[in-house]
């Protein structure tokens, strides 16, 4: 092993750090590498399989898999671990036909009324996608992330988040994991504009809606855009 003394001169924590701010020993176990290998290809064979279906069935999906899998997304590094965001679950029907309302309402400014340009539409066009929303209702749980911009403490002082949009995108890419892994569906959506979903699930002023996700099992047969990911030349460079 290494000596840590040999490789770095200025230790972490410093004893002057150590002393204000308690420390713990990182718990980690090193892996062989067969294991590694082995645990790499399943890994990346099973993401592999997630898709985003754009119909849900009703079956009810238990609330304790909904807490684990926001559990998961919530270990997501943060700006200065202040952990901004919020996860606001609902399977209450009443409220997903409220967000299914004014989704379609505005989505069908988007679509209809050509709120987005043409490039944007051409775009979408192998998603199929309208402004048709029945999946807002049908899923059995709508799990909006709101971001936190900042924090209000219990006296009413408010804290600035800092990296707030890339720690809820991190949180987020969590949460699609940890559901894909026990067995579940999501579509990340983001009903455009979708501040309206601060009134309808009644939150505070410093959270914003970041990302909608319809939870549930894929309806039975459904079917997906035969798209394909890019290549890892696509997406990888190594530089020497
Ligand atoms: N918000 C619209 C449009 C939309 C935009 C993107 I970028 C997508 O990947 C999919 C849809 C909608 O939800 O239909």
């Amino acid at each position: 092993m290494a000596d840590a003394n040999e490789l770095y001169q200025y230790p972490y924590p410093s004893p002057e750090l150590a002393a204000e701010h308690p420390f713990i020993p990182m718990p980690f176990d090193r892996l062989s590498a067969g294991e590694m290998q082995d645990r790499a290809e399943a890994f990346h064979a099973e993401m592999e399989r997630r898709r985003s279906p754009r119909m849900f069935s009703p079956d009810p999906v238990p609330q304790e898999l909904i807490e684990l899998a926001i559990q998961a997304a919530s270990t997501a590094p943060s700006g200065a671990h202040k952990q901004p965001w919020r996860f606001v679950a609902t399977q209450s029907i009443e409220v997903k036909r409220a967000i299914r309302e004014a989704a379609e309402e505005e989505e069908r400014v988007n679509y209809l009324d050509n709120r987005m340009n043409e490039e944007w539409q051409e775009a979408l066009a192998p998603l199929g996608t309208d402004h048709h929303k029945e999946f807002l209702e049908i899923a059995p749980w709508i799990v909006v992330l709101f971001e936190e911009r900042y924090e209000v403490r219990p006296d009413g002082e408010q804290r600035k988040n800092y990296y707030v949009k890339e720690s809820c995108g991190i949180a987020a890419g969590v949460f699609i994991t940890a559901l894909h892994h026990m067995g579940l569906a999501t579509l990340t959506h983001t009903p455009s504009p979708m501040a309206f979903l601060r009134n309808t699930l009644g939150r505070p002023e410093n959270e914003r809606p970041f990302v909608l996700f319809p939870i549930g099992y894929p309806l039975d047969g459904v079917q997906v855009p035969d798209i394909q990911r890019k290549s890892l030349d696509d997406v990888m460079v190594i530089v020497e």
